[in-house]
């Protein structure tokens, strides 16, 4: 298939998932942009109000699944889908790991509190964060023993539980106590710095990234 001139990514500048999108375009060498567009608004065509909605291939795609499967398949041979059905398998439990579990904590608990307080100027919500923490804690030594056991989703080189993954702990340690809590996890802070590395997770960098 020949490359579409540019992907069209509704969605807002700060979302995780809008970066995920992003993430996936520059790994296969996607031109692409995001056109503002705030979740639940009048514009957003989400049937759910969720952003992004992605334009590609003259086809309109919703969630980030089945849009970065679709742009890896389409137009970067898979490269970042294992091949192998248990290594695979491996690779979409972590997708499901992240969407299910993590985002829902981070977002709700911690990361939203504090996007609110800091682009909007809401009161930061102290006792969301606070009754939040406890559980952030656990999933982020959760996933800090999975590394240190097997090398978890990373065992398969850069994946696209990576791209998942790497904006959803970002956002945490962009945060002061998920910077605190990530500091004391070694293999999380190494993973971290290697997908910095990667010119995609570079290319998308959140504007509130130091
Ligand atoms: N299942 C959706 C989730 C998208 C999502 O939750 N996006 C967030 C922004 S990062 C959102 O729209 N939040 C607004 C809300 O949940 O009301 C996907 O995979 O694309």
């Amino acid at each position: 298939m020949t490359a579409p001139a540019q992907v069209r990514i509704f969605g807002t500048v700060i979302s995780t998932y809008t970066r995920i999108c992003q993430i996936a375009c520059e790994e296969a060498g996607l031109s692409h942009e995001v056109i503002a567009t705030a979740a639940h608004s009048p514009a957003n065509r989400h049937p759910f109000g969720k952003v992004p909605v992605v334009e590609i291939d003259g086809l309109e795609l919703i969630e980030s699944v089945a849009i970065t499967q679709y742009i890896d398949n389409a137009h970067n041979a898979g490269a970042l889908q294992p091949a192998n059905p248990a290594a695979r398998a491996m690779t979409d439990k972590w997708i499901a790991v992240a969407n299910n579990y993590l985002f829902p904590l981070f977002e709700r608990g911690l990361v939203m509190p504090w996007v609110m307080h800091r682009v909007a100027g809401f009161p930061l919500e102290r006792e969301t964060i606070e009754r939040a923490l406890p559980a952030i804690s656990r999933a982020l030594g959760f996933l800090e023993g999975e590394l240190a056991a097997d090398g978890a989703w990373t065992r398969h080189g850069f994946t696209l539980a990576d791209v998942f993954l790497y904006p959803m702990v970002r956002s945490v340690e962009l945060t002061p106590q998920g910077q605190a809590g990530i500091s004391q996890c070694d293999r999380l802070l190494a993973w971290l710095e290697m997908c910095r590395a990667r010119p995609s997770i570079a290319a998308t960098r959140w504007e509130s990234e130091p």
